[in-house]
């Protein structure tokens, strides 16, 4: 594969122009990141209408090419990123939605694999892990180049969360929200660290910050999307950013840590399954898993989460 900083040009192909692939190109845009941004969807007319609208805020951010395009387009692409599909309706959990966008996946995965494409695949359509293990089984690509979004969204939402609780700057709170996307992740509280003290020490000086509030803070965590889809019907502008965020990171070859999921082998005591893990991730896609050493309680939570996955991962493609 060439990698993506031999060359100047950074080309990423969207592939879903709802409210989420909109929301990321967008957040692209503003960013100046890559330099061309190819957006299809069935819904034509609309990807016509956004490249349009996006286009006309590279005047005021960053050059950049933005345009409604097709699958041959990925040919050469460095990024092809995934959020077409059902999105979840109130009541209805992420899990719900695998046989629906399953099928959508392999619309697009075998057209994408055709042109030519030889990048990096990155899905963020939901259950994430579940369609990103999909998206590597249905392209036969090696496992480092297939990344879901993982729990990314929800390691933001847990730095936002705890920041406002501490009264600290949410960059300062390293920490990350570990296993499924969706109702059996957790917060792995044992490595969260506020400026290098671990949450147990930082508690020992600031007794407020009770076990009970940390709890209140992980479910508002897991129950987040929830709230959201209850309130306004979709998630779209963290999800959107956090996907910029993860492209970012790859096109620029940072070698940075983001929560992603990846394929388990072993690590954790997951064997053949997408679930996330903070990862190092660099041009080629994923240099390394980190693997989080966790405590009993955790490791529970972990093996609770790989058990709800397995089935649905296994079962759609055995
Ligand atoms: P949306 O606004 O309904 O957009 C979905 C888009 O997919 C529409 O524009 C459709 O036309 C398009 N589409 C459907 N079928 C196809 C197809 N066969 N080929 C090409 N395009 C197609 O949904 P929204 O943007 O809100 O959500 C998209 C996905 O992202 C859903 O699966 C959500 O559950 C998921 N999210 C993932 C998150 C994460 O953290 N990973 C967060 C929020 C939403």
């Amino acid at each position: 594969m060439t990698s993506i900083t031999d060359k100047n040009h950074t080309k990423v192909i969207l592939v879903g122009d709802g409210a989420v692939g909109s929301s990321f190109a967008y957040a692209m845009t503003l960013q100046g990141i890559a330099n061309e941004i190819g957006i299809v969807d069935i819904a034509k007319e609309k990807t016509q209408g956004d490249a349009i609208d996006i286009a006309d805020a590279t005047s005021f951010s960053y050059p950049k090419n933005v345009y409604a395009a097709e699958y041959s387009d990925a040919k050469d692409a460095d990024l092809v990123v995934i959020t077409a599909g059902a999105p979840q309706k109130p009541g209805e959990t992420r899990l719900d939605l695998v046989n629906k966008n399953l099928k959508i996946l392999k619309t697009i995965v075998d057209p994408v694999v055709e042109s030519g494409f030889n990048g990096i695949f990155v899905v963020a359509a939901n259950p994430v892990d579940i369609l990103t293990y999909g998206t590597w089984k249905l392209s036969g690509f090696p496992k480092e180049r297939v990344i879901g979004s993982g729990t990314s969204l929800d390691t933001a939402r847990l730095r936002k969360f705890v920041g406002q609780e501490l009264n600290v700057d949410p960059r300062s709170i390293h920490g990350y929200v570990l296993g499924e996307h969706g109702d059996s992740e957790f917060v792995a509280w044992s490595h969260l660290t506020i400026g290098g003290l671990t949450m147990a020490e930082y508690q020992q000086t600031h007794p407020e910050i009770t076990d009970e509030k940390l709890q209140a803070i992980n479910d508002r965590v897991v129950n987040s999307a929830y709230e959201i889809i209850n309130l306004k019907g979709a998630t779209f502008y963290g999800i959107g950013t956090a996907l910029a965020r993860i492209a970012k990171a790859l096109l620029a070859d940072e070698k940075t840590v983001l929560p992603l999921s990846v394929y388990m082998n072993g690590q954790y005591g997951v064997q053949d399954l997408y679930v996330g893990s903070p990862v190092v991730v660099n041009r080629n896609g994923v240099q390394e898993i980190l693997e989080v050493p966790l405590n009993a309680a955790e490791q529970e939570k972990m093996n609770n989460s790989a058990a709800q996955l397995t089935k649905v991962a296994h079962d759609g493609f055995k």
